[in-house]
């Protein structure tokens, strides 16, 4: 065939993808077609948009109204479309250049025909093409199947049965809008043709707080609309197949979304009303084969029993817990911090500290707690401790994930901590969490990464679950204004934040004198007659051997180094508490040492007299001291680009030089006073906007402002 195809390409909201969309559009093999692109305000548009489409006349520009629904503006497209066919295609996805051509060679007398999805994610616009087998399945009774993603996109449809039947999207739902188009449809159209190798790509969503698509909408919204449709399309007249398709639809999501939102009982009375009006029009023989948990549920809606139904949800949830729980170790010791420790009453001045995850006894969990010990005799207190260490004032320690961890969990009245709970950890009414974060931002945290590289996880998860961290904190310390400003925005943030400076940075201020220094020296056998360079570099998302297990290779040449200042300094190596690789220190006793297991990096920055480092924050802390630091950035490329970005521009902001190479290292150590002498009026400025807040009272501060007297 060699029809007009009109590809209607809603773009509200959704501009930063479009040229893609665009080019996926030009480059198809099948050329009949025009694109009828919908915005509310397409002068601005237009500017976004590259020029080739705004000088080519198969591109229309359609203005809709502000605010209105997807369906709608679709529906503006299939009044403008003079095409014999219309093709969903939405602006932030893209489709394989043979689409057109596959689903228009294929659809013959059928008046539609659908091509294949695959989920991709944001930042990737690969395209596959897969071996020309020109596979064809047909959906008959089955082809409800083909909208499961409750979506309109990627089927080709014929004009003809929308002027005939006069099929529009409803206007009024926010939500799920594509099913009242497409029900009716395919009630119109008993078979449809699928095309294995017409493939389109859709773009998994990785922002659902700031940017969420529809699927990502509240529960509330989903709800209001899926019952709203549901009740409105679901009569009897419906075939069999249609009717089992939205009974099912609306179980599914009673199951997967509303449970979910009852395990706190109080919501039951927003939505138990609408549940008895819908869930009366299911189908009895839908509940056959389903479990007696949602067969007791359905009849106690049925039945309109409020209180009924509350008891039964509330005992399911329990049912639901006890098996989840008695399935583990860890399951179990949940179940009872869930059920039992957390509705116990809260040891009013207990404060449970953690610090990198129990890793260690540091940052500034460390110095708060150093701070109480001294000044708030009344308090007592839990460490997180996973291995044995001796602390101060002998507090009782718990292993993470321990039994006593839990307990503790649910009964202290504040909880520390500098890196994110896990997500079991329930932040109680009237708890107090103060979360000290552990570093001035440099690579873009949270909210504002694009996307997310580190392995197990994906964008959309990582941010919601962050976001749902960030929500329990009741305190963040910021330690300087640039982070207090970074922080509200990436962490989604609306608590108080302690704009105190670091707790940490406390000792750079307080103990920077030579006897400190000389004592700790001993304390790690290292010798007091040489110069002390510390090598501190971050680690790399996307180098790993395991979820949460980080590879580091070393690309520091030692070596050379060794030979070149051996008489003068020795090295200390510090890898991040993430990073589980072993350093290779074969011929280098005397002049490198392994320090990544010692616990406060504070007490080496004190100890050092120059740093290298990377992208790690530790270069913000380390400036306090007023003393050389130099950036070995020869992934920076990759780094910033591919995998986090960075807020501040490292070329013209850092206090150092950036060294790609160990030339370039070799050559900066050699030459040290010149290259601070050359950074030090950068240095000043750097100290002004990042240090100025550590006066060495950083705890004072942030104990006054969270702890009673
Ligand atoms: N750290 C360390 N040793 C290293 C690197 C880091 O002990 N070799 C400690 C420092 O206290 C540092 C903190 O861990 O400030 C955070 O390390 P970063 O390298 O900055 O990386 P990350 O853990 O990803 O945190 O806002 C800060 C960011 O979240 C970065």
């Amino acid at each position: 065939m060699n029809n007009l195809i009109s590809v209607i390409t809603p773009a509200e909201k959704n501009e930063n993808y479009l040229n893609i969309a665009l080019e996926s559009l030009k480059k198809q093999t099948y050329t009949n077609f025009e694109v009828l692109i919908l915005h509310s305000d397409i002068s601005a548009l237009k500017e976004v948009v590259d020029d080739v489409y705004l000088d080519d006349d198969r591109y229309t520009f359609v203005e809709t109204p502000a605010e209105v629904n997807v369906g709608a503006a679709r529906n503006a497209g299939i009044e403008e479309a003079k095409g014999d066919y219309i093709y969903f295609l939405d602006s932030d996805d893209y489709i394989s250049e043979n689409m057109l051509q596959l689903l228009s060679d294929n659809i013959g007398e059928f008046p539609m025909i659908r091509g294949r999805m695959k989920s991709t994610d944001f930042s990737s616009s690969s395209v596959i093409i897969l071996p020309g087998t020109n596979k064809i399945k047909m959906y008959s009774n089955r082809r409800y199947n083909l909208i499961r993603n409750n979506s309109a996109i990627n089927f080709l449809i014929s004009k003809e049965v929308l002027d005939r039947t006069k099929l529009r999207f409803s206007e009024e739902f926010k939500t799920y809008s594509d099913l009242t188009f497409m029900l009716p449809l395919l009630e119109e159209i008993q078979m449809v043709p699928y095309v294995y190798e017409a493939i389109y790509f859709r773009r998994r969503r990785n922002d659902p707080i700031n940017h969420p698509s529809l699927r990502q909408s509240p529960v509330e919204q989903l709800t209001h609309d899926l019952f709203g449709i549901y009740n409105q399309l679901r009569t009897e007249d419906l075939s069999e197949e249609a009717q089992r398709f939205l009974d099912n639809k609306l179980l599914n999501f009673y199951r997967k979304r509303l449970v979910v939102e009852f395990k706190d009982d109080s919501t039951i009375d927003q939505y138990f009303d609408g549940l008895v009006e819908s869930i009366r029009k299911i189908d009895p023989e839908r509940l056959e084969n389903k479990d007696f948990i949602l067969k007791n549920d359905v009849r106690a809606i049925k039945s309109n029993k409020k209180s009924t139904f509350r008891k039964l949800s509330n005992f399911h949830h329990l049912l639901r817990d006890i098996k989840r729980g008695i399935a583990s170790k860890k399951g179990r010791k949940e179940l009872l911090y869930k059920r039992v420790f957390k509705n116990m009453d809260f040891k009013d001045n207990l404060v449970v500290f953690e610090s990198f995850q129990g890793k260690s006894y540091s940052d500034s969990p460390k110095y708060i707690y150093q701070y109480m010990l001294e000044n708030k005799k009344d308090y007592k207190f839990v460490w997180v401790m996973n291995k044995p260490v001796n602390i101060p004032g002998k507090p009782e320690t718990v292993k993470r994930f321990s039994l006593k961890y839990y307990y503790y969990l649910a009964r202290a009245k504040y909880v520390v901590s500098n890196v994110r709970m896990p997500n079991s950890y329930i932040k109680r009414d009237n708890q107090i969490y103060l979360q000290t974060w552990h570093g001035t931002p440099l690579k873009r945290l949270a909210g504002d990464m694009a996307d997310v590289h580190m392995p197990g996880t994906n964008s959309a998860r990582y941010k919601r679950n962050f976001n749902r961290e960030t929500d329990k904190w009741d305190y963040l310390i910021a330690p300087n204004q640039y982070s207090s400003d970074i922080f509200r925005r990436a962490f989604w943030f609306n608590n108080t934040i302690l704009q105190t400076g670091y707790p940490r940075n406390d000792i750079l201020t307080n103990d920077n004198d030579s006897e400190t220094i000389k004592r700790l020296k001993w304390r790690l056998y290292l010798p007091t007659n040489k110069k002390i360079i510390l090598y501190a570099p971050t680690w790399r998302d996307d180098e790993y051997y395991k979820v949460g297990k980080y590879r580091f290779d070393l690309n520091l040449d030692l070596h050379r180094m060794k030979e070149k200042f051996g008489d003068e300094y020795i090295i200390l190596l510090r890898m991040h508490y993430v990073v589980a690789s072993n350093i290779d220190l074969t011929d280098l006793e005397g002049f490198a040492y392994d320090v990544s297991s010692y616990s406060d990096i504070s007490e080496l920055y004190l100890m050092s007299d120059m740093l290298i480092t990377d992208y790690s924050s530790v270069f913000f802390d380390y400036a306090n001291l007023r003393r050389p630091i130099l950036f070995y950035t020869y992934d920076i490329e990759k780094y910033q680009g591919q995998l986090r970005g960075f807020y501040i521009d490292m070329e013209k902001e850092l206090p150092g030089p950036l060294l790609m190479n160990n030339d370039d290292v070799i050559d900066a150590i050699e030459n040290i006073d010149s290259v601070s002498e050359k950074y030090s009026d950068r240095y000043d400025a750097f100290y002004e906007r990042f240090c100025s807040w550590d006066d060495g009272r950083s705890s004072e501060k942030v104990v006054d402002a969270v702890f009673e007297k």
